[in-house]
């Protein structure tokens, strides 16, 4: 508990580097990551210092199946949110991946593209190492990119499995990447991916196929669902060669997160989505902590002798649970 690491960081000083941050320095940003990802002892002060300078940032999320082109696409609209002047955070997340880094590595490489601009934060995530789990973990990552300043925030998830729906529903705008030939749209409309997108982008449109695939989505969002209820939102199709160095169709899906991001504020989607994350959040923080001290009263006398009064009949495990819930 006392190592050298741990030591160092009870010394960081949160506020000088919250404030190096703010003034864009990737290094700071960088720590201020790794302490709300290790579940540092400093996490409630980087939290608390953090708060008055988050709410700016518009989060785009980026989900779909493995190879959609979502890595790509992200390079893409860096490229173009820069030239906009925008000041923009990538987090790449991994769910089902226990290695840090690891399986991300080729994104890393493929984003050198961006090094070197003091514009740019880039940050990949996996499921190894966060006490409370992505769900819990990714969200104090976006608080730190948000204090930093960026305009936008891109959240890459592999897949289309529940954890990454979840983590979809952190973003303000989600971008349901599909491409053709790749059986996606069927996919997409079992994983419930149509009621999570707000833009779909129809990648690899440079291959046979993309027409199709784009009247398979119009013809599946035809079938119904919350986007055909009247004043709900209707997500717009977008074709996309993000691979070719032009970016082919980056401009579009730009002026359609920006249609999205006028509709949420005129429509007051924009205040609840970001009251149901803030929920969620603290729903998970909770449960973070009630777990970690269900965890100390495992093998604790306490939880014994109620063990014992159960197997003894002299009580039901229902009640020998709320004595347990009562004493935490
Ligand atoms: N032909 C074509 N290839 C593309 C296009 N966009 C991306 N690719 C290629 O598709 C492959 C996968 O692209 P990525 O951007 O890594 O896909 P991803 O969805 O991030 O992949 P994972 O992170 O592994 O799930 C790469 O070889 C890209 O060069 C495109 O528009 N057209
Ligand atoms: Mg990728």
């Amino acid at each position: 508990m006392t190592g050298p690491g741990r030591r160092g960081r009870r010394t960081a000083d949160v506020p000088a580097l919250v404030a190096a941050a703010r003034d864009g320095d990737a290094r700071a940003v960088a720590r201020l990551i790794s302490l709300v990802e290790d579940a540092s002892p400093l996490l409630r002060e980087v939290a608390a210092a953090l708060a008055p300078h988050t709410g700016h940032a518009q989060v785009l999320g980026l989900t779909g199946s493995p190879g959609v082109g979502k890595s790509t696409t992200t390079t893409a609209l860096v490229r173009a949110l820069r030239a906009e002047g925008k000041r923009v955070g990538v987090l790449a997340v991994d769910p089902s991946s226990p290695f840090s880094g690891g399986a991300l590595l080729g994104d890393r490489v493929r984003m050198q593209d961006h090094a070197g601009d003091s514009g740019v934060f880039i940050r990949s995530m996996a499921s190894r190492g966060h006490l409370g789990g992505l769900a819990w973990a990714t969200p104090q990552a976006l608080r730190v990119l948000d204090a930093a300043g960026c305009d936008v925030v891109l959240v890459e998830t592999v897949g289309v499995g529940q954890s990454e729906l979840e983590i979809a529903s952190l973003a303000d705008t989600t971008l349901v990447l599909v491409a053709p030939g790749m059986g996606d749209g069927i996919q997409a409309a079992k994983a419930g991916i149509l009621e999570v997108a707000d833009v779909f982008v129809v990648n690899k449109a440079d291959r046979d196929g993309a027409d199709q695939t784009v009247r398979d989505l119009r013809y599946m969002l035809s079938l119904g669902g919350r986007h055909s209820e009247a004043g709900h939102w209707r997500p717009p199709i977008v074709k996309t060669v993000a691979a070719r160095d032009t970016g082919n169709g980056i401009p579009d899906v730009v002026e359609a997160v920006g249609k999205h991001r006028e509709w949420l504020e005129s429509s007051g989607e924009s205040a609840r989505r970001r009251e149901e994350r803030a929920a969620r959040e603290i729903e998970a923080i909770a449960l973070a902590t009630l777990r970690g001290r269900l965890g100390d009263v495992h093998g604790s006398a306490a939880l014994s002798a109620l063990a014992r009064k159960v197997t003894a009949g002299d009580a039901d495990p229902y009640t020998a649970a709320d004595e347990l819930l009562a004493e935490l």
